[in-house]
């Protein structure tokens, strides 16, 4: 199968990198200080969710009501937490494979670019060494809507100057899969509950997968 695209729109967290573990641990930092349960199974379910939106998820199981100000301060302290754990993130995370076929797709001649819906998105990308990489970013301090909604792929669309309908998106989320078909792009599933969600149009076997069939 090949699809013929002028630009790539890659989600970040699950995609071109892996922090599940560090949001994990400063979720469940602040859910033990609060007494909340919170385990690994909860935290998939936070996989392409805004912040506040994960909270609300955590919180679920809470047993005391808590005021807008409060539920504030709990989404500042995890991120305090998270971006000290992301400080141990460095160009080692980035796989030899994610490198290779990025540099391999730029080289096709395609528009590279992000949409994600993680307001940490430059640090992260500075901390993997792709600061300077991407043709255009989009993510989580452009947007409005969160996923499936597909305000930040059509953002990213719009800075690449690039018809949604001439873009691929690559996910890992089913709500980003969605976000895509929303935006009238190419849904591109690798990994987590985007591989055969139902929605893709086409389930990627690894990264490098992206270069048989672009
Ligand atoms: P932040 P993506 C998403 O990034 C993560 O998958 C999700 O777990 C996280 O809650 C969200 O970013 C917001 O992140 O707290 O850093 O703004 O998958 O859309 O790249
Ligand atoms: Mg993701």
């Amino acid at each position: 199968m090949k699809f013929q695209k002028k630009a790539v729109i890659f989600d970040l967290d699950g995609v071109i990198c892996f922090t599940d573990k560090f949001h994990y641990l400063a979720w469940k930092a602040l859910a033990d200080r609060l007494g909340i349960y919170f385990d690994e199974k909860i935290n998939d379910r936070l996989r392409g969710v805004s912040r506040m939106a994960s909270l609300e998820i955590i919180l679920e199981r809470a047993t005391k009501e808590y005021t807008q100000a409060e539920k504030e301060a709990f989404a500042e302290e995890k991120n305090n937490t998270y971006r000290e754990l992301l400080k141990n993130m460095s160009p080692k995370d980035l796989t030899d494979e994610v490198r290779d076929t990025l540099n391999e797709l730029r080289a096709r001649g395609y528009k590279l670019s992000i949409g994600s819906s993680s307001k940490n998105t430059k640090f992260i990308l500075g901390q993997i060494g792709l600061g300077d990489f991407f043709d255009a970013i989009a993510d989580g301090t452009d947007i409005t809507h969160s996923k499936p909604d597909p305000e930040v792929f059509l953002k990213s669309a719009e800075k690449l100057g690039i018809d949604p309908a001439d873009c691929a998106v690559v996910e890992d989320a089913k709500a980003g899969i969605q976000a895509a078909k929303a935006g009238g792009m190419t849904a591109l599933a690798l990994f987590g509950d985007a591989k055969g969600c139902g929605e893709e149009d086409y389930d990627l076997k690894s990264f490098s997968d992206l270069l048989n069939i672009l």
